[in-house]
């Protein structure tokens, strides 16, 4: 397929926003400090053997204390967005309004107005998978009243910081953290309940997701005028063969990965079909008079339905994907899918074991998007490559070079060639940090941090000053001496 290896010259419209994204608990560190109360992440690194070396959040990039330093290297790159969450256990120790942390409260303005300063759109991530461990203790995301606690704490920073903030994004990717947190239970909070929580968490979400949208269409719209979104993510399934099971089986990877999310929200309040039919078959077939999968009322569905103004898009990897039909029992979320997935020893690796670059299925990817979901606006909210090193700086990172001008190169044949409505675009990760239960050794940043030092000096990588000249030419435009670019 040439069209896969060629290079497309070309540039994005003037308004096209270039960004870099983190994550609370991957960079701010003051896990106990000045009120804050502790979060799920606390709790899961602090239990021995649940992440690499035992490593934590405690102090990681320190960002607490040095957002100053992540802004001037933001500013160094000319980046026009920073993607940040806000640490939910920062702002509401126990998780609900009853007690409000102003000291945490305070940072997130001095963060959003530095960003302002140096000319920084903020794009800000309300939940980046720190539940506050008070609303754990509760049952977590498997307790409906979730939703309410959620649209209590959106609402509080939609008042709070909204005349600053025009993007906002209510959930992180809730197909990673709820399968890895409550199915395999390598995430917080560590949970294995196989096939169950999985689809009542993940219902919860979409009705917090729904009741969040609403507060900010109704009560903060016409005054802040932004907009408010979700991020969902998933690695491109391509069928592994041209035959009639694996294109499904493909189609099915998809549709359990985002459509679960994306089909509620974008197309008609529900889930896909396939999912409804697939997780009945399942249950039945064990047993259970029900389905293992929850239903929304009509009224919820009416709720659901067009909550969201753009769609923010994960994209890392890809894999094959072929049938395979799986015992009903025991029931697992996998099971229920009936595929399997494979790579291909010829994708190149990378320093973060679950992923291959593999630059071809960003575009599909984002085809796949527009057709499947009313051809939403859509951010890129994250892409990236890590490389795997303990202490040893790696600075001439010529892997992540590649990996993002040929991503970004995907996405401008998206753009321009298949017309898709692509507004921005975020690197993962400004700076390495801690990257979940991976730890600190897989590094996504473009920039260097030494953990050993406690000043936690950012050293630029090559791939920053590689990116800055992307965002300088807003793409790739045609070299005037024929040189490549
Ligand atoms: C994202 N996958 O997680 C998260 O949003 C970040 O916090 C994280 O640091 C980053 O990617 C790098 O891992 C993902 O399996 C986890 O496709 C898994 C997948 C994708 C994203």
């Amino acid at each position: 397929d040439p069209e896969r290896d060629s290079f497309l010259y070309g540039t994005f419209p003037s308004n096209f926003s270039w960004g870099v994204a983190t994550a609370a608990y991957q960079i701010e560190g003051a896990w106990n400090e000045d009120g804050k109360g502790p979060s799920i992440w606390d709790t899961f690194t602090h239990t021995p053997g649940r992440t690499y070396n035992n490593q934590t959040g405690d102090v990681t990039c320190d960002s607490y204390h040095r957002y100053e330093d992540d802004i001037a290297i933001m500013k160094e790159m000319g980046m026009k967005h920073y993607r940040f969450s806000i640490a939910w256990s920062r702002v509401f120790p126990d998780g609900t309004r009853n007690r409000i942390n102003m000291a945490g409260v305070d940072y997130y303005h001095k963060l959003i107005d530095g960003l302002l300063a140096a000319g920084i759109q903020p794009m800000v991530t309300l939940y980046h998978w720190d539940l506050p461990q008070a609303l754990q203790d509760m049952g977590g995301w498997d307790n409906d009243i979730m939703a309410v606690h959620f649209d209590n704490y959106a609402d509080f920073c939609f008042n709070e910081y909204g005349s600053k903030v025009k993007l906002w994004i209510t959930f992180n990717e809730p197909y990673v953290f709820t399968k890895v947190g409550l199915e395999t239970g390598v995430h917080a909070p560590g949970l294995k309940h196989q096939g169950t929580t999985v689809y009542r968490a993940a219902h919860n979400v979409l009705k917090a997701h729904a009741k969040a949208w609403h507060t900010y269409n109704d009560r903060y719209r016409s005054t802040q005028k932004g907009k408010c979104g979700i991020t969902l993510n998933c690695s491109w399934g391509q069928a592994a063969t041209d035959s009639e099971e694996d294109k499904a089986a493909a189609d099915r990877y998809m549709q359990f990965g985002f459509g679960w999310f994306a089909h509620p929200i974008f197309v008609n309040g529900d889930y896909p079909e396939v999912i409804k039919d697939k997780v009945m078959k399942k249950s039945l077939a064990q047993g259970l008079t029900t389905s293992r999968l929850p239903e929304f009322t009509e009224e919820e569905k009416q709720l659901l339905k067009g909550t969201s103004d753009f769609l923010g898009a994960n994209y890392y990897t890809a894999v094959y994907v072929s049938a395979k039909e799986r015992q009903a029992m025991p029931p697992g979320f996998f099971k229920d899918q009936d595929f399997m997935t494979t790579d291909d020893e010829n994708w190149p690796t990378s320093g973060a074991g679950w992923m291959r670059p593999v630059p071809w299925g960003f575009r599909k990817f984002l085809n796949w998007i527009n057709e499947n979901f009313n051809k939403p606006v859509i951010y890129i909210t994250e892409n990236g490559v890590a490389e795997h090193s303990e202490d040893e700086p790696m600075f001439e990172d010529t892997w992540r070079i590649q990996y993002l001008t040929s991503h970004v190169n995907e996405m401008l044949k998206a753009y321009t060639l298949d017309g898709i409505d692509i507004r921005g675009y975020t690197y993962w990760s400004l700076m390495d940090n801690l990257e979940w239960a991976e730890g600190y050794a897989s590094r996504f940043g473009l920039y260097y941090v030494d953990f050993k030092n406690p000043k936690r000096p950012r050293l630029p990588k090559e791939s920053a000053s590689v990116y800055a000249k992307v965002i300088r030419n807003n793409g790739f435009p045609e070299p005037a001496s024929g040189m490549l670019w």
